[in-house]
């Protein structure tokens, strides 16, 4: 028995289709957190220099309807319905703006426990840093931990040393030392900090980044910024991410094992995603405690009153968790995307991916207190900011997902070798498409346990196949589309309002498909992480083009550092600037970008913190880059930067029953694996065994793992008790009464009393079965199969072994907590047991 395969798996979907399918949307306006106590709510300072501006419709040009997009009525209609804004010019000359930042541990209760945090200046989030475009900013950061750290601008344009990337643009900051960036404020808009040390980002070490224009809004504003909260450390959750436990799952009830699939009526479905070797889905990768909104569950803001229009600058400061904004008071107008401009679009709804920022305007409609809600977008708890004062008005919660219902459209959009399908005629991008509505009850309606709900094929991706809304074709979709009151923002409905074509250059096109599987948690492009991959050259002047694929399960926000790229969606020179680009499985999406740096290595990756860790993603390098005076060692800083995804995680799991010990340990890393599994009977009848391997996963999949190793398998005949056949501790062996004799190659078996080298290949088969051929020293040959973990019940996992060795195992496990499970099996060599398994 080689491989623990556990459940898991994590998906999202959506697609896009380039037909006229308008999109969907959704649920209700908006809203926005606001600011705990460090965090004011901002207001411009207004004075008689303030000129008013109209916004200027005549100017617009209605060309028709983009794919996926908004219309430029949708956008005039948004605008006259935003009305005038005032502005306020800002007169004070450019100046240098100093912030002093002392970092420190701290305890926080923000979950359930008291837990390790990091603070800065006594507060998470981090404290809001405001700056007015033309502005010098410096910033002291006073590191007054044990461990290093180290802060990033994001969406920043900076000197590349100065972009706070440890081991690539500077050498951490040291425990107990200070550290200045300094560096024009060359832009404006809404953006955020956040440590880019291992995984601080998570303990709190996030916050606000605002730029104005020196012709600001003058309108109530407040910075919000959305995090996750998690009891367990980060390097803990990183661990689990990487043990193939489906602990999350169980915490977040989202098992979707084969009672839940029955009992669903979508037992097809289940049998059809074991087949293609999928695990369960899910659409985010860790179970969280709480969520928080400038560091509130609950944020009230009561100083509003009816008709007043607030602004919310929104950053999902999350480190995995994307995030649904919806709004009680009526529509939100999304008036800039990652710190840029955009025409203004009323939604009901949108999702903001880990580290995208959004700036939206909601009004109050009359004097009462209204949710802006954030739900995670698994949807298993939520978090509020409340405007206004007076009878509470809630936004609509989001119902819980369609697990099923997502799982078969998974079946539906992956071959059997693990590849996402495009399909004929549906273009899915720039989320246009999002196939995850057929998990939003809201949008395709309440699943129906106990009714039949496979309703996908078996093979193939038959888009008709699919269950869209209403359980209706994908025809059946664009009626839906046509006809749904919820509207719901996606990226071709970002149109900048002025011109973003790049400067004439030469023209670089790079490719890339984002890979990976959650079956050992690997995330790479194109099957590389970062220490598998060279840096990727460019030059000042030319424009860079990346066409990415997501041939993953999950979602990823891809964020490059420095650089605006222009998103390819529908709007020609209006094309959209951002910073992070959130791409669903099976889209293709076109980004593109001036290289206008002098110099240096910018970071391009997932920002999923647990998918970047694990090494999904580039550096761009610009050639002739004079040498970064903040790495003196650029050699060693690579190295130790490569180290992150080269890290190896261990696990183990023990189990003492009443016939013996069973369990394995072992250390793996994205592609090797160092294990030890063992069996120790208390009699020698029962036999001793273990084995200890070596071995690599090869492929996109990790399906095929050969290794090599040694075998110790000693065992005495008999099935003798006190002088007694022992028939419960017996081998009665199905293989029959000589079982010990010979293996099914007809060789002499040396079971009873081996101690050699083996070499093997394991591979998965389709149904997760993992098949293992291996030869001995002594020239023994072995074939077994196996499958472990298969999920019966939410909690319940049953396991299966035989092989050529006519030696067999079954056995059922209970997972009580993450350490504990109870346990039962049965074993050939061993016979019956029952006791407990820990697992770490
Ligand atoms: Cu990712």
């Amino acid at each position: 028995m080689n491989n623990i395969k556990t459940i898991k798996m994590k998906e999202m979907f959506s697609v896009n289709t380039n037909t006229s399918l308008k999109i969907i949307p959704f649920l209700i306006s908006m809203c926005w957190l606001s600011a705990a106590d460090a965090q004011q709510t901002m207001q411009m300072k207004t004075d008689d220099s303030s000129k008013q501006e109209m916004m200027d419709m005549s100017s617009m040009q209605k060309p028709a309807r983009p794919k996926g997009g908004s219309s430029m009525d949708d956008f005039a209609k948004a605008k006259a319905n935003l009305g005038v804004i005032k502005r306020l010019v800002n007169n004070t000359p450019p100046r240098t703006v100093r912030y002093d930042l002392y970092v420190k541990d701290t305890t926080v209760l923000f979950g359930k426990k008291p837990k390790r945090a990091i603070a800065v200046n006594g507060q998470i989030p981090m404290p809001t840093l405001i700056f007015t475009e033309g502005d010098t900013a410096e910033i002291y950061v006073h590191n007054e931990m044990d461990e290093p750290t180290s802060l990033h601008w994001h969406g920043v344009f900076l000197p590349n040393k100065e972009d706070g990337v440890a081991y690539l643009t500077q050498m951490p900051i040291p425990p107990h030392s200070t550290y200045i960036y300094r560096f024009p404020v060359k832009q404006n808009g809404t953006h955020w900090y956040h440590s880019h040390f291992e995984l601080q980002e998570q303990i709190g070490m996030y916050g606000m980044f605002i730029m104005n224009k020196r012709n600001e809004w003058d309108i109530p504003t407040i910075p919000l910024v959305i995090s996750e909260w998690a009891d367990m450390k980060p390097q803990e959750i990183n661990r689990s991410l990487h043990n193939e436990t489906d602990w999350f799952a169980i915490q977040k009830g989202t098992t979707q094992s084969y009672a839940e699939a029955i009992k669903n009526g979508s037992l097809k479905t289940k049998l059809t995603n074991e087949w293609k070797r999928m695990n369960a889905m899910d659409v985010s990768d860790v179970h969280y405690d709480n969520f928080l909104l400038n560091g509130k569950n609950q944020n009230e803001q009561p100083q509003f009153k009816a008709g007043d229009k607030v602004r919310l600058r929104i950053a999902n400061g999350g480190a995995s968790d994307y995030f649904w904004l919806s709004y009680a008071g009526g529509k939100m107008t999304v008036v800039a995307n990652d710190g840029n401009d955009v025409e203004p679009v009323e939604v009901d709804r949108l999702i903001i991916a880990v580290s995208e920022t959004y700036d939206v305007v909601v009004t109050i409609p009359e004097n009462k207190s209204y949710e802006f809600l954030v739900t995670p977008e698994d949807r298993i708890s939520s978090a509020s900011l409340w405007l206004g004062k007076g009878d509470k008005v809630y936004a609509t919660k989001l119902p819980k997902l369609k697990y099923f219902a997502g799982m078969q459209m998974m079946n539906n959009m992956m071959d059997m070798k693990g590849n996402m399908v495009e399909m004929e005629g549906m273009k899915m991008q720039n989320q246009e498409m999002d196939m995850n509505n057929v998990m939003y009850p809201e949008i395709s309606g309440a699943e129906e346990p106990g009714k039949k709900n496979d309703h996908g094929k078996m093979k193939g991706n038959d888009m008709h196949g699919m269950q869209m809304p209403n359980n209706n074709s994908m025809q059946g979709m664009n009626m839906a589309s046509e006809s749904a009151d919820i509207i719901t923002l996606n990226y071709g409905m970002l149109r900048s309002p002025e011109k973003t074509t790049l400067p004439e250059g030469p023209l670089k096109v790079l490719k890339f498909d984002l890979t990976g599987n959650m079956n050992r948690y690997v995330w790479s492009l194109d099957n590389k992480t970062i220490s598998e991959s060279d840096k990727i050259l460019i030059k000042q002047g030319e424009n860079v083009r990346i066409i990415l694929f997501n041939n993953s399960m999950m979602r990823h926000p891809m964020h490059l550092h420095g650089h605006d790229f222009r998103v390819l969606n529908g709007q020609g020179d209006y094309a959209p600037l951002k910073n992070v680009l959130d791409i669903m499985p099976m889209e293709r999406d076109t980004i593109e970008f001036a290289a206008n740096e002098s110099g240096g290595d910018w970071f391009f990756h997932c920002h999923i913190l647990y998918h970047m860790m694990g090494g999904m993603g580039r550096i761009f390098r610009y050639e002739n880059s004079a040498p970064n005076p903040e790495l003196p060692n650029p050699e060693y800083a690579y190295k130790k930067l490569k180290d992150d995804d080269r890290m190896f995680h261990f696990m183990s799991r023990v189990g003492i029953e009443t016939n013996g010990s069973d369990g394995e340990a072992m250390f793996a890393n994205t592609r090797w694996k160092l294990s030890t599994l063992w069996h120790l009977g208390y009699h020698s009848e029962h036999g001793f065994e273990s084995e200890t391997m070596l071995g690599r996963y090869i492929g996109r999949m990790q399906w095929l793992y050969p290794y090599i190793g040694f075998d110790y398998h000693y065992k005495t005949e008999g099935p003798v008790a006190n002088g007694i056949f022992d028939w419960m501790h017996s081998p009665r062996n199905i293989f029959g009464k000589n079982a010990d004799e010979k293996n099914l190659f007809g060789q002499v078996n040396n079971k009873n009393d081996r101690h050699t080298v083996v070499a093997g290949v394991a591979y998965t088969l389709p149904t997760l079965t993992v098949a293992d051929f291996r030869v001995d020293g002594d020239g023994k040959f072995r074939f077994q199969l196996s499958r472990e973990d298969i999920a019966v019940t939410p909690r319940l996992r049953f396991s299966w072994m035989i092989n050529t060795d006519k030696e067999y195992m079954a056995g059922l496990r209970y997972i009580a907590t993450k350490y504990i499970s109870v346990s039962s099996h049965y074993d050939s060599d061993m016979g019956l047991g029952a006791g407990i398994v820990f697992t770490y």
